[in-house]
């Protein structure tokens, strides 16, 4: 199933259908999930440090291009120089945030970007840009930042909060982005201010449709219903008599939904229909 909005409950029902019995369908129980808030940007649970060129590679700095050959440029590391290049033990979410490393002595800005292939910014009901960072009280605070396409917004917090070693949020509503956000293709990172030094732990970049306070009880706005479009019954059973069971994959996250699929018992397929009464 895809189009679904984030933050958004939706409710579904399966009914059996007979067309030959005249006591057809037989109306089935309404079921409901409710869909994630946010969609992830990057949260840096995939990148690995398989050395570049080997099978399954996945540097963070070859994803977030960084200016360490050029430092006198672009005063950023992405990763650890040295050992494991991903931070372990000070993490936001999952098992692993990245240190980004800043040293503008030279360097006017020090900046990590990453490209995509054309995200969708406005699908599911996005509203905000959040990223998590976490400073460190020898960092020499400056003016972070990100780019997205290209277009600068600054942080709008306080600088010291780059001092500071903790997680802290920062949300960035789209719509105050100057840019196509219906086709982004670049997302960059970085601090600037000259004589900034330090290191800033990242994790957790998301999309969110909104902020989860707004999280309410909601009345069933959107219904999915599920439909047989064909089914087998075996000669002793009669349809009446038999329960149709919801399927175990529809408990499954949402992803597993995204194709029609077969009930073996009942060699059954069913097809979502989205309706908004
Ligand atoms: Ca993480």
């Amino acid at each position: 199933m895809t189009g679904l909005d984030w933050l958004t409950t939706y409710y579904w029902r399966v009914d059996e259908v007979n067309n030959t019995n005249p006591r057809s369908p037989w109306v089935g129980k309404v079921w409901s999930f409710t869909t994630a808030d946010y969609g992830v940007v990057d949260n840096f649970e995939a990148y690995n440090e398989i050395a570049a060129g080997q099978p399954g590679s996945n540097l963070v700095y070859m994803t977030w291009l960084d200016g360490f050959a050029n430092p006198n440029t672009n005063g950023s590391t992405m990763g650890y120089p040295t050992g494991s290049s991903l931070e372990p033990a000070r993490v936001h979410g999952g098992s692993k945030a990245v240190p980004l490393i800043y040293n503008n002595a030279t360097a006017s800005f020090s900046e990590v970007e990453r490209t995509f292939a054309s995200q969708n910014w406005t699908s599911h009901g996005a509203l905000s840009l959040s990223l998590w960072f976490n400073g460190s009280p020898t960092n020499v605070p400056g003016q972070l930042y990100v780019k997205i396409n290209g277009v600068k917004v600054p942080y709008d917090g306080e600088a010291v909060n780059l001092t500071r070693q903790q997680w802290q949020v920062w949300n960035i509503p789209l719509a105050s982005v100057g840019t196509n956000l219906q086709s982004v293709t670049k997302l960059a990172i970085g601090i600037e201010t000259k004589g900034a030094t330090g290191t800033l732990l990242l994790d957790d970049i998301r999309l969110y449709a909104a902020s989860r306070q707004l999280i309410t009880p909601v009345q069933p706005t959107r219904m999915v219903w599920w439909r047989t479009t064909r089914w087998r019954v075996t000669p002793t059973t009669s349809p009446e008599r038999t329960m149709v069971h919801c399927p175990a994959v529809l408990s499954s996250p949402l992803a597993r939904l995204a194709k029609p699929f077969s009930s073996t018992a009942w060699t059954t397929t069913w097809i979502a229909e989205q309706r908004r009464p």
